[in-house]
């Protein structure tokens, strides 16, 4: 049976092929694939690749290398997902102190932009006093903690008692 070109795309990232992921997402979205799906296979892979990861099948620099081509599919996929649109409301947005994860971060950013949000985006290992301080600067009506390490809950539990 064919594979969809989405699940080739999964197939392609997991297995860390750079120039093969890159040119199917380049086919997909200039067939007017949505970007969402892109984005969605290319987190799916690196699920995947995370539970390589913790079985000692992959080690940090395949995880350095998945996140550089997530960095260059998502150069290729958000500018679809970005239009202008009237502001609705601010976010005060960073990822918590001690986890340097962005991707997912970004992607989030992207897409409250799309949706009329102004994104303050503070960039990632934020301390607490950071976020106190941009919430007391921008008034946000949403504040968007991110972290994908375990402890990051604590950073995020202490940036909220800040
Ligand atoms: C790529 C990656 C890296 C890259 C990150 C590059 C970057 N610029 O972000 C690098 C190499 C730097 C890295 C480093 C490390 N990593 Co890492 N990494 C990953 C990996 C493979 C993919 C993460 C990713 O971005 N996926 C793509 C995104 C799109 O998927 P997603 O996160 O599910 O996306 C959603 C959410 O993020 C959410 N979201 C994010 N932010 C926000 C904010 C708001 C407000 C909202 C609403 C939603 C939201 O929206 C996204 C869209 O749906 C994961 C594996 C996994 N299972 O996730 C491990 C993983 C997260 N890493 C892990 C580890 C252990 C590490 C290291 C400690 C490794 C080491 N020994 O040094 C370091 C930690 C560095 C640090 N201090 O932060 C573990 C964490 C384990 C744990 N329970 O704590 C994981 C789970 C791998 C594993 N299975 O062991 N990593």
């Amino acid at each position: 049976m064919d594979s969809s070109p989405l699940d080739e795309l999964v197939d392609a990232f997991v297995n860390l092929e750079e120039d093969k992921v890159l040119n199917l997402v380049e086919g997909l979205l200039k067939e007017g694939g949505d970007p969402t799906d892109v984005l969605e296979a290319c987190r799916r892979a690196t699920t995947v690749i995370g539970e390589r990861f913790e079985r000692g099948e992959y080690f940090l620099s395949e995880l350095v290398y998945a996140g550089e081509i997530f960095n260059r599919v998502m150069e290729a996929a958000l500018p679809k997902v970005t239009r202008e649109v009237k502001p609705i409301g601010t976010i005060v947005l960073g990822t918590v102190q001690g986890d340097i994860h962005d991707i997912g971060k970004n992607i989030f950013k992207a897409f409250s932009q799309a949706a009329g949000f102004e994104v303050i985006d503070l960039g990632v290992d934020v301390p607490p006093e950071r976020f106190v301080k941009a919430v007391m600067e921008h008034k946000p009506n949403i504040v968007g903690m991110s972290g994908l390490l375990t402890l990051a809950i604590e950073s995020m539990k202490k940036t909220v008692e800040g």
